[in-house]
């Protein structure tokens, strides 16, 4: 049915007649009957991306693009008096993932269906996502993030599994998203929840609900951080819940492709998306075992079934769970996790390499890499670090396993819908190939010095930047200079992301105004990002960035030439606004500890230029962009990691020895921040900075600043400016998940 149709029949009415509300509602059963239609069960041997977040954001419109009925969809309603934009918004975000990882996951699904390989995810259908940001009294407030209404993109299906927990069980029930490939087939997100869900259990408050009550709390949250022991254990439980029912979907699924398990691996893949999902090798054993495959066979099958992909090398990120957990969530694969710990501890002298340690704790990157085909990085550097540091010991043993899988994004949400004049330059200068075919924007760089295509591209930024403006009026009442340069840094809010250096930055800004040092052009400055609700030091940034937005906002001698903006409850949606406005993208990373980035990549695609450390993926959009389209500084991760390993890196030695890192320092519980803020919150962000400064923040500042400063200059000469947009922009087609997703093919999946 057509969208008429489809109102008239639900509504009685015409399109002229109804809300957005009753448009979206209308739009959504369009899609979902359209996308069935493109289902296909082609393929012998399938994927299942497991993973505990799919960052998918909204869908309405990335399904109409990928269905390729986008541009008439917007003319019928505009035929009819509606825009589509204004439709867009009503659709809530699912905010199903806390940043990189599964946003990384999302962008995958849409490259795998893209490439019309056979693959699903699987994960877990949370009733609220991460909680929703607030400011109040410039700190952060969390509150509930709900998104599941009626009517929805899940559609409930008719898969259930009982699900065994230590003393109790569940009924699990599976709800399926649509995934569309763009002009190809549909797969499928599986989302699996609990049929005894409460969500009447949760107060007003995102902490307010009784923890140990899991067939009632067990998928209402996502987890944004490991803070708390009982949240830790009711994460350990949506794991498992998470990999039993997914690896029953898999077996099942396989058996009635005809497999007869003991050739599982020819029928199915899992790639285990970081560890959270690690817990599918021991489960999936147990389940082989079940049906009567013998424990040798059983570990053999799934040790050529199951891949693991690495996405960090901050080692309290790496999951070690205590074995009183596991005993108490599923202790019936503690005997497997034995048996496996036991293999490895007879055939190796060496304790790192051990899944559970002295301290009665279970290594799950360990199981995943012993008893997994493949162990992959995210970015070129990243690899390396795990090959030759992180993880040296396991890549003596297991060198063939190891691999590297440069992170992607997918060029449909974050260059087709999210800058569609920037598409449409594109197309016109070098034609529609490059939506297919990435590399093929290449063909955009012999425009580099063509006057014509210069002031174009200038227009698209001006016009996206304009929008922004408004956007950011209209939802945040927040005013901006659409003709200032907008430098942007968004991600989550991390000590090793370094949001401080550029605080610390903008509080030296203010000084040479306040001096009479006037930038040539007003600079506005934008922070977007979450810090985890028991991160202290996080949240203290984010009040210092709050603080001072302030009190340059009340500086009229300040507020004409610098704007600081932290956006409220930074998410896809706002990504999708900001990034396509930028001049400048922050990714100052300390060197070493960004596996990857992603946004960087968006950016990039977008026609920002970075400024950046040689860390994650900078290192090759700098190899790829060349040095005069990219601002690179600070230490190198090989000194970064010389200094952690001599812990030479002292703090206050550049505090004390450096003048204007004193003085902006000190600015921080100057009277005027502390007339703003808590006291107690900016004490504790000097005392850390000077005392500590774990992710060397003062290390690299210096530099910092004087590359931001050339970088700015840079910017006056417009033209050079614009070359190096197109020449970013240009480079740009390897990052496509695309790209990506056709290298796990070819190395590690090996779909047919
Ligand atoms: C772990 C235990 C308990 C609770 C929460 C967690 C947890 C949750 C989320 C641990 C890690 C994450 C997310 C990690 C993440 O997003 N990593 C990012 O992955 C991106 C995709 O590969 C990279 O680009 C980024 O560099 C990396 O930081």
């Amino acid at each position: 049915m057509n969208l008429k149709e489809i109102v008239t029949k639900k509504y009685g009415k015409e399109i002229a007649q109804c809300s957005n509300e009753e448009l979206y509602f209308a739009l959504l059963e369009m899609v979902k009957e359209m996308a069935k239609e493109k289902e296909s069960s082609e393929g012998k041997k399938k994927l299942y991306y497991i993973s505990a977040e799919f960052l998918i954001g909204k869908l309405l419109s990335n399904n109409l693009i990928n269905l390729g009925i986008y541009e008439d969809v917007k003319k019928e309603l505009a035929a009819a008096g509606k825009e589509l934009s204004k439709i867009e918004e009503v659709e809530p975000e699912p905010s199903l993932g806390n940043g990189g990882l599964g946003r990384l996951a999302a962008c995958f699904l849409d490259s795998i269906a893209t490439l019309g390989l056979n693959g699903d995810g699987v994960g877990l259908n949370y009733h609220y996502g991460l909680f929703k940001q607030v400011f109040e009294n410039n700190l952060q407030k969390e509150t509930k993030n709900p998104w599941i209404e009626d009517n929805s993109w899940l559609t409930k299906t008719d898969k259930s599994y009982q699900i065994q927990f230590g003393g109790f069980n569940v009924t699990s029930r599976l709800y399926d998203i649509d995934v569309t490939g763009y002009e190809n087939r549909t797969n499928k997100l599986h989302l699996f929840d609990i049929e005894s869900i409460d969500e009447g259990i949760v107060g007003e408050t995102i902490d307010d609900f009784d923890k140990e009550d899991i067939a009632r709390n067990l998928t209402l949250f996502l987890y944004p951080d490991d803070s708390d022991d009982k949240g830790r254990l009711l994460r350990v439980y949506q794991q498992y819940f998470m990999v039993s029912n997914g690896a029953r979907l898999v077996l099942d699924e396989a058996v009635a492709r005809g497999c007869n398990l003991h050739d599982l691996a020819d029928y199915a893949t899992i790639q285990i998306n970081d560890t959270h999902p690690s817990m599918v090798i021991p489960e999936l054993i147990r389940l082989l075992m079940e049906r009567g495959i013998q424990i040798d066979e059983a570990i053999a099958i799934v040790s050529k079934t199951c891949a693991y992909t690495n996405h960090t090398i901050l080692a309290e990120a790496l999951e070690k769970w205590p074995i009183a957990y596991l005993e108490k969530v599923a202790p019936q694969i503690m005997p497997i996790i034995y048996e496996l710990h036991n293999r490895i501890a007879a055939k190796y002298d060496d304790k790192s390499v051990y899944i559970i340690d002295d301290e009665r704790r279970v290594h799950m990157a360990h199981m995943d890499i012993h008893y997994g085909y493949s162990v992959n990085g995210v970015a070129y550097l990243h690899t390396e670090i795990l090959k030759n540091s992180e993880l040296n010991n396991f890549y003596k043993i297991y060198p063939e396993k190891f691999n590297n899988k440069t992170n992607g994004i997918t060029f449909r949400r974050w260059l087709l819908h999210s800058n569609h004049p920037l598409s449409e330059l594109l197309e016109e200068k070098i034609g529609a190939d490059f939506k297919k075919d990435a590399m093929a924007l290449e063909n955009f760089a012999k425009f580099a010095q063509d006057d014509a295509v210069i002031g174009r591209l200038l227009a698209v930024k001006s016009e996206k930047k304009a929008e922004l403006k408004a956007y950011l009026k209209e939802t945040q009442n927040i005013e901006i200079d659409e003709n200032s340069v907008f430098d942007i840094q968004i991600k989550r809010l991390h000590e090793y992301k370094r949001q401080q250096m550029n605080a610390l930055y903008l509080i030296n800004k203010y000084f040479e105004i306040k001096e009479g040092k006037k930038p040539a052009r007003p600079i506005t400055v934008i922070f977007g990002a979450k810090a985890a609700p028991a991160y202290t030091i996080a949240k203290d940034i984010i009040h210092l960035i709050l603080c001072l937005q302030q009190l340059i906002d009340n500086d009229p001698e300040v507020s004409p030439y610098l704007k600081v903006v932290m956006v409220e409850n930074y998410n896809v949606t706002l990504a999708e606004k900001l990034i396509p406005a930028a001049d400048i993208h922050e990714q100052i990373s300390l060197a070493s500890k960004e596996a990857s980035g992603t946004s960087n990549m968006k950016f990039m695609l977008n026609g920002a230029v970075a400024i950046g450390t040689m860390d994650g993926a900078n290192v090759e959009i700098a190899d790829l962009v060349g040095e005069d389209n990219i601002y690179i500084f600070g230490e190198s991760s090989d000194q970064v990691i010389e200094h952690y390993a001599k812990g030479d890196y002292v703090a206050k030695k550049f505090y004390d020895e450096d003048e204007d890192i004193k003085k902006a320092v000190d600015f921080i519980v100057s009277d005027e921040l502390l007339a703003l803020g808590q006291k107690e919150n900016l004490e504790r962000l000097h005392k850390e900075l000077i005392n500590k400064d774990w992710f060397m923040t003062l290390l690299d500042w210096e530099d910092y600043r004087k590359k931001k400063d050339e970088m700015l200059a840079d910017y006056e000469d417009r033209k050079a400016w614009a070359k190096k947009m197109i020449i970013n922009i240009s480079k740009a087609g390897f990052f496509s998940s695309d790209r990506t997703i056709d290298q796990y093919n070819k190395d590690v999946w090996k779909l047919s």
